[in-house]
């Protein structure tokens, strides 16, 4: 699907606020894609629908969790979660988007996972990264993400854990398993 067609079926289902973020976030994974090393197509088309369920209601989404028996955990935590999973749903049923590696970078991109692949790390990162962010720590990630993809990716994943932790927010388990699996993986 080309760019603009997957813009004109996103557009309509955001606030004019998370849409620019969406434009942000697919700038972003493409300059990280070709940094990296991902494949330039795949990372705009799942930086563009990475986004695509953050406003569908929470009873929708549930429903979607349950029927499509996804992982019933993620109901025991904050509902903030349930966008990533719901949105590869639904933009392969929606929109037909039917390649693997876009629908898992998008539906791992909140938590991240064990084993993260590269489209899923700049996925992940550039929504943490791209312009329209503004909060501590997200200038630092910046510039390691200039030089090492995860050493920013562990980065990001670190100010993430400590941000909830603050809050005394659970931490879903994905999300403790992906920063265990990069950190042991990077040989830190
Ligand atoms: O959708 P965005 O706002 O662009 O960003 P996102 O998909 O990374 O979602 C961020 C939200 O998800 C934020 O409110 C924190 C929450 N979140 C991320 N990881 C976890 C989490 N909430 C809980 N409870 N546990 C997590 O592990
Ligand atoms: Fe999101
Ligand atoms: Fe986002």
């Amino acid at each position: 699907m080309e760019r603009e067609q997957a813009l004109q079926i996103v557009k309509p289902q955001l606030t004019e606020h998370r849409y620019q973020h969406t434009l942000g976030v697919m700038e972003t994974a493409i300059k990280l894609a070709g940094k990296y090393g991902a494949d330039i197509k795949k990372a705009e088309l799942a930086a563009i629908f990475h986004d695509y369920a953050k406003f569908r209601p929470k009873d929708e989404m549930r429903q979607i969790i349950e029927e499509q028996k996804m992982p019933a955990i993620l109901l025991e935590f904050n509902s903030e979660l349930w966008h990533a999973p719901v949105g590869a749903y639904l933009a392969e049923k929606e929109a037909g988007i039917d390649d693997k590696e876009v629908l898992d970078a998008i539906r791992y991109h909140t938590s991240g996972r064990i084993g993260m692949s590269l489209l899923d790390k700049v996925i992940y990162l550039a929504d943490y990264i791209e312009p329209g962010r503004h909060f501590p720590g997200v200038d630092e990630v910046r510039k390691m993400a200039e030089e090492d993809l995860d050493s920013a990716l562990v980065q990001a994943m670190k100010n993430t854990i400590q941000f909830l932790m603050k809050k005394n927010q659970p931490v879903f388990p994905d999300t403790f398993n992906a920063y265990n699996s990069i950190v042991q993986n990077s040989g830190g």
